[in-house]
């Protein structure tokens, strides 16, 4: 088969009804890159007997080696069905958890996507994952039901078994559609109400809550998988064999006689065929009939598997005889059975054939873009779609007419940013010469070849070099245009080589997008628009009805100009030039680097809004420090990591500061392939990589009830905790006081203010409330400055009517109410609450309401007190890391000499020269105090820093006081193991702290589904492990969750008879939370108490030893 034309493609392109642009999702390893070469095959770009050897979308070097998908990437296939032609646009996608970021990329250009899961495993992780991205989309899905041939060869299951697996496979599934689609419609009444609250004639009869109201007026039979719906292919892609049941419908409708509408709806399904009455009936358990899925469908392939395995040549020509196929001689002979299984059942029931008809009958075109969908595009942040600018709103329509005129709108989406060696773009790759080419070419060549001669027949000083420099094998530094004088030549030619050489180095960025209206031409400048740009800000500066070339609009913030220089057909590995592109289609953009960083909207119209941000599933968590091998090289670093970063649609790259440079990524996998990326594409130098930098967090608990051998703490035990509660007092230094329930207090350097702070440990689930709710926290911050809109007002409400819920008790009484500020970096998980008397200005007010200068004053040092707290819980006391749910509360602000403190601060802002008579009474900073007229508190600086350095410190004390406790950020790990691994599996959890949740056997086979949770500290080089120890027969998936207490006490030490008796004195025995904490300190260069000797009685020297 030929390969399709470029002109075949660029006609079909401009028919958005028959264009389809899907992606394939699923769980890694469940066939999707293979299903890819299946469906590329059937357009003769690789061979078919290739077809699921090759994997051809995995361009990489390290996606062959590893057999894994790292990042999406596309093909545009052509279908022909009967006289419609479609053209299909393919996105394969990865499947691990750790480019998920590419399912987003990808799923957002799509209007459909092919679900693939593997028989064997059913419903994994990853497929509800990818399963819930394609409804956020609000793409449709179909499924295929992938490996088959894995239920016949490795299961061994008689048809009857196969169907009732394949029947619970797509009723797990559907569960899973189910649940997307009772959320998404509870959802969108929740918000709907939200919108119009108090709706006239809202009596309290309606007030009366229904939960289910709305389920049963929505029609989701659409939605669901099914054989008689059309929306599921069972196949095998290795095996290249695929099918719906509709083309057993054709075929036994007229082999029995029984009507085709009929078949289709009882071919899947507990329904039996009467042969003699022909009549379709239920099927009855009791007298053994076998459903007609079993009868007429899979006992078939079956039998043919089972003679091709068995060898028995008589009955595979039989078959082949009987459907009528033509095996070539050299498959029909061949000893591998997979290969005559395959040429078979490829032509039997070719798995493209069957994909590619459901894509095209059940995927939407372009043109049939819901209007819900595209109102959810277009509404950022907490917009909604009413609330848009009219000429924003009128948008719409050119969304869903997906419209070529001149007049259309031009709006492309950029999902994201891929790097191409320059090498490959088609304007760089050698082309074949034109016939005037090729002759002015052989002109040259004789001309040459006439100077040459003569001048060796005249030897001159410059003959020999000349002619060095004419080397007649250079094909890309001819010059095809015009003679050259020769001299002129020799010193001209090195430059086009010179600059070839850079380019083969050079790595440029090709934008992966989707045109949704209007045509993208070569050449057109457009508009780019970040995702902070506001169409509404734009519409005020600009009058109505103004219209300009983009150029000469005025400036606006977040939008710049562009101008589409190279637009691409992508095809796989390689990429096609292309002059113009119709709406609907997927395409490649070059030369957009420089104006777009990851994704970005492009449009010819200002009135465009930016689409909302991808929705990524993974939370970057594993950071590594690296540093090129030589210094100099610095600068080479820093540039590829910036290419790295625009490369990558999930990593992310940091300076740190202290000025290390930081790599943020998803998981292992995807740490490794961006150290490759930086060495061999971006930075081109050897680098050196730290070790993997782990997050931690610190808390505090409350008192323990029991020891730790489980006892509780009786009277006696008490006192020996006590005991050890002022041991741990004694870290507190003189000068601070601590009362017994831990309220510290401590006085500003200069004895003006004194401040009373109790740390409190908050509750878990105010804790994830408030790690949740970062956006609204940040909102509230804005709070004072400008006024939000309805929807966030809401949001803020909700949230505090939360936090209330969850605060109640005593302890907290009116605590939400006088909260004071968040933290770290003033939206983090821990809050500080203001409990002074003259307290006012809580988060939620908004803008002060005292004036004054008093009032101002306090206002100003309050802030010292709020920056003191920031600063407290970005770094704890155990071992610098932030810290996570703790309240502290300020109990006092004693400010009595308040006036003076004023009247020194103003002194103090005078010429310098004046200091204080001494450093105060200890605790001060020993400052060398100035000589001069005495003004006391001057040394110690502006009362406002004090009272940050103080805060601070109370903070910190406050916490020591208390239980302190580390926490450990958690993955879930979810394996998939045989039972005859599971034991190993299981080892290397327990040795890695790992914690089992979840265990469950996949029914009716003998693999099962574990999950566990595992610290991301323990988990480098788990993967590696867990597939070492089982043989490569179990791979872990692993995806960050929460933040988890370490139960153990990192400064704990035996105190009871019981724990003295179980530890020994020493208690020497692992503490895994000191471990982590001694482990962050080392790193961080911070002092650490450790034993150096150990057992220094055992020493011996060598010699004494003998
Ligand atoms: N028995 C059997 N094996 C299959 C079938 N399809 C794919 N495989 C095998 O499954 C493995 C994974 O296939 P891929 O196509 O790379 O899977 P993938 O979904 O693209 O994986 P990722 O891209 O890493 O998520 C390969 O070893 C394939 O040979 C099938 O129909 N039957
Ligand atoms: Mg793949």
């Amino acid at each position: 088969m030929v390969p399709n034309s470029l002109e075949k493609m660029v006609q079909l392109q401009r028919n958005p009804a028959n264009i389809r642009n899907i992606c394939v999702l699923a769980h890694v390893d469940h066939g999707k890159t293979t299903l890819a070469d299946c469906l590329i095959s059937s357009n003769g770009i690789i061979s078919s007997r290739l077809a699921g050897k090759l994997r051809y979308m995995d361009s990489r070097e390290d996606e062959q080696v590893r057999g894994i998908t790292m990042k999406s990437s596309a093909i545009s296939l052509h279908y022909a069905q009967g006289a419609e032609e479609y053209l299909i646009n393919l996105i394969d996608s990865p499947g691990h958890v750790d480019f998920s970021s590419e399912v987003s990329t990808a799923v957002r250009i799509c209007d459909g996507c092919l679900i693939v899961v593997d028989a064997v495993e059913g419903v994994c992780p990853q497929t509800q994952a990818v399963l819930r991205q394609a409804w956020l989309e609000n793409i449709r899905p179909v499924l295929v039901i992938n490996k088959i041939d894995r239920l016949i060869v490795e299961l061994k299951f008689t048809p009857q078994e196969a169907y009732s697996h394949l029947k619970n496979i797509l009723e797990q599934i559907n569960a899973l559609t189910g649940t997307l689609f009772t959320s998404k419609v509870l959802e969108e009444r929740a918000e709907r109400e939200s919108e119009a609250p108090g709706a006239p004639g809202a009596g309290p009869a309606e007030q009366v809550y229904d939960w289910s109201a709305g389920l049963e007026d929505t029609d989701d039979s659409h939605l669901y998988f099914s054989p008689d719906q059309g929306n599921v292919v069972f196949a095998s892609a290795i095996d290249g064999w695929g099918f719906g049941i509709e083309h057993f419908a054709q075929i036994y409708s007229q082999k029995i006689g029984i009507k085709k509408e009929v078949l289709l709806k009882t071919l899947w399904g507990d329904y039996y065929i009467n042969m003699k009455a022909k009549r379709i009936m239920k099927v009855d358990q009791a007298k053994g009939k076998k459903p007609l899925f079993v009868q007429l469908i899979l006992e078939n392939i079956w039998s043919l598997y089972d003679a091709v395995l068995k060898k028995d040549r008589e009955k595979i020509d039989k078959i082949v005889a009987s459907l009528g196929l033509k095996i070539g001689a050299r498959e029909a002979r061949h000893s591998d059975p997979k290969v005559q299984i395959g040429a078979i059942c490829s032509q039997w029931l070719p798995v493209s054939q069957a994909v590619l008809a459901m894509v095209c009958q059940k995927l939407p075109s372009p043109l049939d873009m819901t209007s819900e969908r595209v109102e959810k595009l277009m509404c950022s942040g907490s917009q909604t779609f009413d609330s848009l600018p009219p000429e924003t709103q009128a948008l719409k329509a050119a969304f869903m007419k997906c419209g070529s005129e001149e007049a259309d709108p031009v709006i492309i989406f950029v999902s994201k940013m891929f790097a191409v060696d320059a090498k490959a773009l088609p304007q760089n790759r050698p082309r074949p010469l034109t016939q005037e080419e090729i002759a002015q070419r052989r002109e040259q060549a004789r001309r040459r070849h006439a100077e040459r001669l003569t001048a060796a027949q005249g030897p001159g000083p410059a003959g020999p070099a000349a002619a060095e420099s004419t080397p007649e094998t250079s094909p890309e530094g001819e010059e095809p245009k015009g003679a050259v004088p020769q001299g002129d030549s020799a010193t001209r030619r090195p430059a086009p080589q010179d600059a070839g050489g850079q380019e083969t180095g050079q790595e440029t960025f090709v934008a992966f997008a989707r045109v949704f209206s209007g045509v993208a031409r070569r050449g057109r400048r457009i508009f780019v628009l970040g995702p902070k740009y506001s169409p509404v800000e734009f519409l005020q500066r600009v009058p109505a009805g103004f219209s300009a070339p983009p150029d000469e609009l005025p400036a606006v913030p977040h939008m710049a100009r562009c101008t589409l220089e190279q637009l691409y057909l992508l095809m796989g590995r390689e990429l096609q030039a292309l002059e113009e592109v119709p709406p609907g289609n997927v395409l490649g953009i070059g030369g957009l680097q420089d104006v777009v960083l990851k994704s970005a909207t492009l449009c010819s119209v200002p009135a465009c809004p930016p689409f909302i941000p991808l929705s990524f599933e993974a939370t970057p968590i594993v950071r590594v420090a690296v540093e090129p091998k030589h210094p100099s090289e610095m600068p080479q670093l820093v540039r590829g990591m910036k290419l790295l970063n625009q490369a990558d649609p999930c990593v992310q790259v940091l300076i740190q500061e202290t000025g290390e440079h930081v790599l943020v990524t998803a998981g292992e996998i995807h740490l490794q392939r961006c150290l490759d990326d930086l060495r061999e594409r971006f930075a081109k130098i050897e680098i050196s990589v730290s070790e993997p930098i782990i997050p931690f967090r610190e808390t505090i608990t409350k008192p323990p009830r029991v020891d730790m051998v489980n006892e509780d703490i009786g009277r006696q035990q008490k006192v020996a905790v006590i005991h050890q509660a002022r041991d741990d007092h004694s870290r507190v230094p003189e000068g601070v006081q601590v009362d017994a329930d831990g309220l510290v207090t401590v006085t500003t350097p200069n004895k003006l203010a004194t401040l009373s702070v109790r740390a409190v440990p908050l509750p878990d689930e105010v804790t994830r409330l408030l790690e949740g709710h970062g956006d609204v926290i940040r909102a509230l911050e804005q709070l004072a400055s400008a006024r939000p809109a309805q929807r966030t007002r809401d949001r803020i409400r909700e949230f505090k009517g939360k936090l209330e819920q969850h605060l109640t008790g005593r302890k907290w009484r009116d605590a939400v109410d006088q909260i004071w500020s968040f933290g770290p970096r003033k939206c983090g998980p821990n809050i500080l609450v203001n409990r002074t008397a003259a307290f006012r200005g809580s988060v939620w007010a908004g803008p002060a309401g005292a004036a004054g200068p008093e009032a101002s004053r306090h206002r100003d040092l309050g802030n010292s007190i709020v920056s003191g707290f920031q600063l407290a819980t970005l770094a704890g006391p155990l071992c610098e890391e932030p810290l996570m749910g703790v309240c502290f509360v300020l109990e006092r602000w004693d400010q009595s000499r308040c006036e003076e403190a004023g009247a020194s601060e103003r002194q103090s802002r005078d010429p310098p020269g004046e200091g204080p008579p001494g450093g105060g009474d200890g605790g001060g900073p020993p400052e060398p105090a100035p000589e001069g007229e005495p003004a006391p508190a001057d040394c110690y600086g502006p009362l406002s820093g004090q009272l940050i350095a103080t805060m601070k410190e109370a903070c910190r004390y406050a916490l020591q006081v208390k239980p302190q406790r580390l926490m450990a950020a958690m993955y879930t790990c979810d394996i998939m193991a045989t039972s005859d691994v599971l034991g190993r599996v299981y080892a290397v959890l327990s040795k890695r702290e790992g914690r089992v949740l979840q265990e469950e056997m996949k029914e009716g086979t003998d693999v099962f589904a574990i999950r566990a949770a595992l610290p991301v500290a323990e988990s480098f080089g788990f993967a590696d492990e867990i597939r070492k120890r089982t043989s490569g027969l179990a791979s872990p998936q692993l995806v960050f969750i929460h933040w988890e207490v370490i139960p153990s006490d990192p400064f704990w030490v035996p105190t009871t008879a019981e724990e003295y008796l179980r530890f020994g004195e020493k208690a020497d025995c692992e503490n895994q939370a000191r471990k982590y904490v001694d482990a962050v300190r080392r790193r961080k260069g911070l002092r650490v108490e450790e034993k150096i000797v150990a057992h220094a009685e055992k020493q011996r020297t060598l010699s004494k030893n003998k």
